[in-house]
């Protein structure tokens, strides 16, 4: 979270995060072709270590300000394969709050859970863990027929009652929702 009072704003860091081919970028791809052109920053994609992590910024003015500050959301992707270790971490640095793109896909479970299991880690680095910090679960794929229900994939995951939504990024569906959901999350925990 950061505070620019020239400026009157503040900026919170969202980070989408979850396997390989999940639909991480699927999800912050609609919401930028979606929100007012006019509330919202360009989607930038920044190199890091020959993969894609997608950045961009907007203001989201329908939110009451905040201590006076107009609240500003930072949205993040990662690059979900097992090897861009270093590149999450890099991206995780000051994230206020994290949307896990679970592949609902029944072979993807293992995946998922190291997924999942590698950011409990830096959050337990930083003194948090997944049922403290701000963080929504996106079972994503609901659309194919292996894919396994939102309730059972939490709890496959060890989750325990983080809010949870069944999407289809690629048609939009519960894009925003869970947008929304992290949102609520990130700005209760700061006011
Ligand atoms: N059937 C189906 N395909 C999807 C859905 N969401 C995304 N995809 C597809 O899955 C593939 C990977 O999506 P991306 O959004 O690139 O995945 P990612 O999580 O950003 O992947 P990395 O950047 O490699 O970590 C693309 O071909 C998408 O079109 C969905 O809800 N249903
Ligand atoms: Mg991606």
């Amino acid at each position: 979270m950061l505070i620019n009072h020239q400026r009157g704003e503040i900026s919170f860091k969202v980070v989408y995060y979850g396997v390989g081919g999940g639909g991480k970028t699927t999800n912050v791809e609609f919401i930028h072709d979606h929100i007012n052109p006019q509330l919202r920053g360009e989607l930038v994609s920044v190199k890091t270590e020959g993969d894609r992590t997608l950045f961009f910024d907007f203001l989201y003015i329908e939110l009451t300000t905040i201590n006076g500050l107009k609240p500003k959301f930072n949205f993040y992707t990662v690059p979900g394969q097992p090897m861009y270790t270093a590149s999450r971490r890099l991206v995780l640095r000051g994230v206020d709050g994290v949307v896990f793109v679970a592949d609902s896909q029944e072979d993807r479970l293992k995946e998922n859970i190291e997924s999942l299991t590698e950011l409990g880690g830096y959050l337990k680095e930083k003194g948090s863990s997944l049922s403290e910090f701000p963080f929504v679960l996106q079972c994503n794929k609901q659309d194919l027929s292996s894919a396994t229900a939102p309730d059972e994939l939490s709890k496959r995951l060890g989750l325990n009652g983080q809010p949870r939504f069944g999407a289809i990024a690629t048609e939009g569906k519960s894009v925003f929702d869970t947008m929304k959901a992290i949102i609520t999350q990130v700005t209760q925990r700061k006011m």
